[in-house]
């Protein structure tokens, strides 16, 4: 079954229509080229389309001036992987490099319905596979890791001696959180690289597969289990499959009210909404696609709000009728109301907050969301009822993520960035005060936190090759095991998921 899947992913790259320009030797295009091929390609894509890095299209850099480009360049990207070339390269082939990326490839690439059919593959057919697991372990405490490092994923019993159940091989760059179906039987994966997956975490099989496009930004599942919404950076489009099988369903091109051809940001499902959620990048639009009793293969329907700003970021509240969201280079985030389409409030938010990983929680009788922040060393607390600042708390550091359960009094927070990138803070929810900094492996990268069921363990990652969870006591702070893993990334417990735990993002 894994060189079925190997040779579809095989097939389908092969296939995609890129017509990069032959280039001449000793020509500045052919310079470029090299220059691309020697600092750019491993992270863009050989072909500029995007791998762990986005796609260097001039469709994808629409909002980047080239002055802003060539900076880019020279000095790095704040939370991303992107660094600083100002010390390697001359300006000269900075400059080269810049209008390499906003020369349009020979033909443009494509990734249609054709393509995406032929990449489908079904392996085994809905109600085939039977219902009953194929472990003692609790199908609702599962720990899904995925271990970026080697591009596999990790199934992993939370309860001790928190055994693996078994390992499988993702396709390349695994990213954004997967999505579990309503009672945990399976989950879909979205690859960087536009594969969808569908696994069967009681018989833990693969099931299904699709290459959905060239650079997917993440997926959403439907709360009926029906669809699973992919959005993608390219091309610039939405595409629906049957969330069953994995087939496609149809693709819808992401377009602005203007006219203008967009990247998806993110998709999101609003469970009480009965719809999807998609941000475009490119434009200042959020659409809400309902789902509730449509069959989305013959009618679909976009509401378009505005925005007054680029959604790079966002979350939605718990009750879904607010999106909060940010643009990368703004000092402020934006609250706009879904039911009327308004934004209601504007909240001072210096630095990069990461909302995408906001949790929530109950801060002296009132509703209070906290995001981390990419730049800055703060995790600013939000009274969701008057859309005040309630406290910016100073951390060691910039950091990705902050996770909490509703079964415990604490946040815990990463330090990716800064001499700090192997500490991991953890705050009191009541007093909004750190009370602890822990190292799980001084020198070494930790980052990503998830609870299990009970909230009474806290796994961590050491990201890192040759790194681990590390699974700690959550009332004690005391470790209680070492995995090791292949540069684990993200963990996702399948109770926190399905049950919306405030402590997590869904
Ligand atoms: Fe992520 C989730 C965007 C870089 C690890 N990241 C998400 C989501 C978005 C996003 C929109 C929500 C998807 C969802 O819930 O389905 N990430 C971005 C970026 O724009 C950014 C900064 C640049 C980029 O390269 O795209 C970025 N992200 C990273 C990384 O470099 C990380 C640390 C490592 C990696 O493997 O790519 C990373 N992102 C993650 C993880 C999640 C995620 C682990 C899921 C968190 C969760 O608990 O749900």
């Amino acid at each position: 079954m894994v060189s079925l899947r190997t040779t579809a992913a095989l097939l389908a790259t092969a296939a995609i229509a890129v017509g990069a320009t032959p280039a001449r030797a000793a020509t500045p295009a052919a310079a470029a080229g090299t220059l691309y091929r020697e600092h750019c390609a491993a992270c863009h894509g050989a072909r500029r389309l995007g791998d762990v890095g986005p796609p260097l299209l001039p469709g994808s850099l629409t909002r980047l001036s080239r002055a802003r480009a060539a900076q880019t360049i020279a000095r790095g990207r704040v939370g991303t992987g992107m660094p600083a070339f100002g010390h390697t390269l001359s300006a000269d082939q900075i400059r080269s490099l810049t209008a390499l990326i906003y020369t349009p490839p020979a033909r443009a690439p494509r990734w249609g319905m054709r393509r995406i059919r032929a990449s489908h593959r079904l392996y085994f057919a809905p109600g085939s596979l039977p219902a009953r697991p194929v472990y003692r372990a609790d199908p609702l405490n599962l720990f899904v890791v995925v271990e970026s490092g080697c591009h596999r994923v990790a199934i992993v019993d939370g309860d001790p001696p928190y055994t693996i159940l078994t390992r499988f091989p993702s396709h390349f760059s695994l990213h954004g959180g997967p999505k579990f179906s309503r009672h945990g039987r399976y989950v879909y994966f979205a690859s960087r690289d536009g594969w969808v997956t569908k696994y069967d975490l009681h018989r833990l099989k693969v099931v299904a597969d699709v290459r959905a496009g060239i650079n997917t930004r993440n997926i959403a599942l439907s709360s009926d289990d029906r669809y699973v919404l992919v959005g993608n950076y390219l091309p610039h489009d939405l595409v629906v499959l049957d969330a069953r099988t994995l087939e496609p369903l149809r693709i819808v091109p992401a377009v602005s009210e203007s006219g203008r051809s967009s990247r998806i940001s993110a998709v999101y499902d609003a469970r009480p909404r009965g719809a999807f959620i998609a941000a475009l990048k490119d434009a200042r639009e959020v659409w809400e696609i309902p789902y509730r009793d449509r069959d989305l293969a013959r009618h679909l329907s976009i509401r378009r709000i505005r925005l007054s700003a680029y959604p790079d970021d966002f979350f939605l509240d718990p009750s879904y009728r607010y999106l909060i969201y940010s643009a990368r280079s703004s000092d402020h985030v934006e609250v706009v109301d879904l039911d009327s389409g308004r934004a209601v409030a504007r909240i001072p938010m210096p630095g990069m907050p990461h909302l995408g990983s906001a949790i929530t929680w109950d801060y002296r009788g009132d509703p209070v969301f906290a995001s981390p922040n990419i730049k800055t060393g703060l995790v600013t607390v939000v009274d969701m009822r008057t859309w005040k600042v309630v406290r910016h708390i100073r951390t060691l550091g910039p950091g990705y993520f902050i996770r909490s359960h509703q079964a415990t009094p604490y946040a815990w927070v990463d330090i990716v960035f800064g001499p700090n990138r192997d500490a991991v803070q953890v705050i009191d929810k009541r007093t909004l005060k750190i009370v602890r900094t822990l190292r799980p492996e001084p020198g070494h990268t930790s980052m990503h936190i998830e609870f299990d069921r009970y909230g009474r363990h806290a796994w961590v990652s050491i990201w890192e090759r040759k790194g681990a969870v590390v699974i700690y006591d959550a009332r004690t702070f005391r470790v209680v095991k070492r995995i090791p893993m292949c540069k684990p990334v993200g963990k996702y417990n399948v109770y926190n998921k399905i049950t919306l735990s405030p402590g997590t993002s869904h």
